[in-house]
């Protein structure tokens, strides 16, 4: 049977999982119609590169992706302990590499891990609720792994953090439990309420208050105790200052961190995944994704970003500066990507269409009113790695790309 008539029907099936009302009765607890999406996924992208590689060597040209040489990057827990640490190893030897950012641009940038941050700080009101939003972040990711392998001799690709999985306890997680081969553990226990957002200068809403984390104080434990963390805060959460020069002065502190069930299982459990999933279109799945402008539906991207909390990762400017923020970017790829190859038994607009809705401009979330984001639009890596557009990443099999998600 061919991957895109089991597609077809698992899809289906799980829409009407959906509108039928049999949602999963716990959302903490796998649904059978996920595993099948899932599957379903992996086997029309491999059904993909095979086919488009036999058109192209019939033509007699060679394809960039072909099926050897597509990878898969895994759940974080699903690495072995000599794989994780050899990521953790690589993350911290690029902590160490000396900065590619000149001093005048940025005094706070220490190291080549540094330079992503800048980056991603500079540009954080433009590439947010925006329409370039998947795909800078794709390429973003994608070219952090490219340092971490380059640079710092990582053999592996880089993990996701699969939210549902840990939404009742992310702080026993692989990822944040505090052994050696985690991202470090929680910020101690500081008995803080519950954060505070407050939306960036120039950028409507409100302050919106979420539920009380776990931590908050400085990381102790795992291979990440004691990181400083040179650039930022921006601004962002309530009672945390600013730090120099807008967030690019040198502004040396410890690595803090507030991990939150609350926020996990509320914005990013298996039921928030299957309505990803099922989106019928771009303009609909960045909703749930990103959730609803200056309410408290935040979506699990923004959920997620607050379940790591503290500081840099409460920050949505610094917040590259925590090393888990690698991990759930991954897992938000992984997420567009899932849902991309799940629409090509009904065409492939998924690899093209930016949407129109108010995540489809080049301003956040169309404010002010703005043009509709275009493909040709470069995506600018600034002084962390080169530069792209939006259509050569619009695939994770087009262009430089070639991997896809176990
Ligand atoms: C972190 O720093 C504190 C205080 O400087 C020190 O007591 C502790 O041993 C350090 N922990 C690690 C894991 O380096
Ligand atoms: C699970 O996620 C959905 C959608 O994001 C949300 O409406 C629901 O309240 C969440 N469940 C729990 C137990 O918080
Ligand atoms: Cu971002």
């Amino acid at each position: 049977m061919k991957a895109a008539t089991i597609l077809g029907s698992a899809l289906l099936a799980a829409v009407a999982t959906v509108h039928g009302s049999v949602l999963p009765r716990d959302d903490l607890a796998e649904p059978v119609a996920l595993s099948d999406l899932l599957e379903s996924a992996k086997s029309q992208v491999i059904d993909e590169v095979t086919s488009n590689e036999e058109t192209l060597r019939r033509r007699g040209q060679t394809p960039a992706c072909t099926l050897s040489k597509l990878v898969f990057r895994r759940e974080y827990g699903a690495l072995s302990r000599k794989e994780r640490l050899a990521y953790v190893n690589a993350v911290k030897c690029l902590q160490g590499l000396p900065a590619r950012t000149p001093a005048d641009v940025a005094p706070g940038a220490r190291s080549r891990f540094d330079d992503f941050v800048v980056t991603h700080l500079q540009q954080t009101l433009s590439i947010h609720y925006s329409g370039n939003f998947p795909a800078w972040h794709r390429w973003f990711v994608y070219q952090y792994e490219q340092a971490l392998r380059n640079e710092c001799g990582y053999t592996g690709y880089q993990p996701y953090w699969d939210w549902p999985k840990y939404a009742s306890a992310p702080q026993d997680s692989p990822l944040f439990n505090g052994d050696e081969y985690s991202l470090g553990g929680n910020g101690e226990f500081l008995d803080l309420p519950g954060p505070v957002i407050v939306p960036p200068p120039g950028v409507g809403g409100g302050n919106i208050q979420l539920p009380a984390g776990l931590g908050g104080g400085l990381v102790t434990t795992g291979p990440f105790a004691n990181m400083t963390v040179n650039l930022g805060p921006v601004g962002g959460l309530e009672g945390v200052p600013p730090g120099p020069l807008g967030g690019l002065g040198h502004n040396p502190r410890g690595l803090k961190r507030n991990l939150s069930p609350a926020m996990n299982t509320r914005y990013a459990n298996y039921t928030t995944v299957l309505k990803l999933l099922t989106r019928p279109n771009v303009d609909e799945f960045r909703l749930v994704s990103e959730g609803v402008p200056y309410t408290p539906e935040i979506g699990p991207h923004g959920g997620v970003h607050y379940t790591i909390g503290g500081d840099p990762g409460g920050d949505l400017f610094t917040s590259p500066g925590d090393p888990s923020f690698w991990a759930h970017h991954s897992q938000m790829d992984r997420m567009w990507a899932v849902w991309q190859a799940l629409g090509s038994p009904f065409g492939d607009t998924r690899y093209t269409d930016l949407g129109s809705g108010n995540y489809a401009h080049v301003t956040w979330a169309n404010e002010p009113p703005s043009a509709l984001t275009q493909l040709s639009e470069v995506i600018d890596m600034g002084y962390a790695a080169p530069s792209t557009t939006i259509a050569d990443v619009m695939s994770t099999r087009s262009g430089e790309l070639c991997y896809f998600y176990l």
